[in-house]
Order: structure tokens, then sequence, then C-alpha cells
């Protein structure tokens, strides 16, 4: 559980003498797992001012604490190789904590060619959700091009949507469209959360519809000759990209609470391209 341990004071104090935004501190603070309230005290107090009323003593601040992400259960079945609606997928690697899983097979190679060939002429660069707004933003950090696909659109795709759904054990109904996003060399996506911080007032536009994102599954559609793998900055995890293979990872358990070393990005594609299809899955229906 984060404490403004010794740490964390010379890191506000560094932050401070940096010239950060109070704001900025306290977004990261909340990334790292603090309560709002606790964080922004603790950063009220690195630049001097008085404590609150509301948030007055250090009983107060470690009361108001944050509780540890706790790890339940994931859905996804447990075994070697795992039934998927069609296809039996290969497991390759699963971490407990974030729980992330690598998959061999997904997808094959016939499979991965046709979603490239029908999304190739139907590309836009893709867009983030801007954190204040909700609306969608092309934005520097996102260097890809992308397409979405309606759940269910035509017969491959449902096929598609069945055999994710049945590997992530997760109703297909919950599930947003499948989305194909295409780096050039040097495109990446930097490191990001998938789900909608609650804190961040743009959230509430995304989440009125199926509630929170509570996994992510991103399928290799291609072989990415160097660079490109999918990284977990807190976690110390890389995963490379193989055609057919993916990575799962779960973010919200089943008491709501949202894991913050599932942070994550796509790193810089270093030679050749790179094409993903992914899929995430809500709390409810969604659609
Ligand atoms: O391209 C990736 O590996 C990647 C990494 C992180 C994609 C996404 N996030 C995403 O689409 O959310
Ligand atoms: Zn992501």
């Amino acid at each position: 559980m984060p404490v403004v341990d010794a740490a964390w004071e010379e890191w506000l104090s560094s932050n401070v003498a940096r010239g950060c935004s109070p704001d900025s501190m306290i977004d990261a603070m909340v990334q790292a797992g603090f309560a709002t309230q606790a964080a922004q005290s603790a950063v009220h107090r690195a630049f001097g001012e008085p404590p609150s009323a509301s948030v007055a003593t250090e009983a107060a601040l470690a009361q108001s604490a944050p509780r540890t992400f706790q790890y339940d259960e994931p859905p996804v079945a447990s075994g070697n190789v795992i039934r998927a609606h069609d296809r039996d997928v290969r497991v390759l690697m699963r971490s407990e904590r974030p729980q992330v899983i690598v998959f061999g097979d997904v997808l094959s190679k016939d499979e991965c060619a046709e979603m490239i060939e029908r999304s190739r002429h139907r590309l836009k660069r893709s867009t983030t959700v801007n954190p204040d707004t909700g609306k969608e933003d092309v934005i520097r950090n996102r260097t890809s091009e992308g397409v979405w696909y309606q759940r269910g659109e035509d017969s491959f795709i449902e096929m598609l949507d069945r055999r994710i759904s049945s590997l992530m054990n997760w109703p297909v109904e919950n599930g947003e469209g499948l989305q194909i996003l295409h780096y050039n060399t040097t495109g990446e996506y930097r490191p990001h959360f998938d789900y909608f911080p609650p804190d961040q007032p743009g959230s509430a536009v995304h989440t009125a519809q199926g509630g929170q994102r509570v996994a992510t599954l991103v399928i290799y559609l291609n072989d990415v000759p160097d660079g490109g793998e999918t990284i977990f900055p807190e976690a110390g995890l890389s995963v490379a990209a193989q055609q057919g293979g993916a990575v799962y990872f779960r973010y919200m358990n089943g008491q709501r609470q949202l894991d913050p070393l599932t942070l994550h990005g796509g790193a810089p594609v270093l030679g050749g391209d790179k094409w993903i299809m992914t899929k995430w899955m809500r709390e409810r229906a969604y659609g």
C-alpha cells in the first residue's frame, strides 16, 4: 500500500523544485495507487500550504490511504491449452501481479492476413480520449492508424468476437467492437491505462454505457521484425509481437478496484510495421 514514506517525500520535493504543477503530481500519485484526498493533501503540504480543515492530521492521511488492489481470480480458464469457441489456444505465460496472460495461436496466419487486407483501405489516424472533455483527440503519443468493426458486423467478425469472448471468459455483449491498429516504423503508443481513470472528468462520458473497461486482449496480426513489443513498465514486462499470438491483461477486480500495475504501451516499431487487433471488455452489456 503506498504511503508517503521517505522516497515519496523525496519525489514530492524534487518535483516541486523542478516546477511541476500540483495537478500533475496529484494525478501521478493517484495513478500510483494513492487515494485522491491523500495525494492532494501530500502535494499541498509539499508546496508549503497549510493542511485544510477537512484533511488535517497524519492520522487522517493514513486512514484515507488507498486500499491496495486485491488480486482475485481472473475469469480466464486454467490449463496450458484453452478451448476458445472453435479453436485451441495455447497459454505461453501467466503473470499474477499484474494479471497478464500471453497466448499463442489465437488466430491462424490466414485469419491474420484476412483482417489486415480487410482493414488496409479503411484506416484512419488514431485518436486518444481527452481526460478533461472525454472527446477523442489526435495526439502525438499515439502514432498509429485504426479502424473499428461493429460487433458481429459479418460472419467472420462474429466468429472472432465469439472466440475472443470465450477465451476471455466474458460475455460477447460486454465487448466493444474489434479495433485494428497499424503502426509504421517509429510508430508507438506511449504508456497509458486502458481503463477510464475515475477521477478524470472526461471518463464519465465513456463509462455511461457498459460501465468501466475490465480487461483487454491485444492480438498481433503480423511478426514485427524489430521493436513494437507491448510493454508494462511498472511490472518490468515486455511481450514480443508474434503473428496470431496475443496478450491479455485484467485491471478491474470484482470489487471494482483498478490495478495501476497494468500501465502499458506499444514500444516504438524499429523495423517493418505492426498490425494489432484489440478487444476491450466492459463491466456490463455494451452497445
Ligand atoms: O500496440 C500495442 O501493443 C498496444 C499497447 C498498448 C495497444 C494498446 N495499448 C491499446 O490499443 O490499448
Ligand atoms: Zn492500451
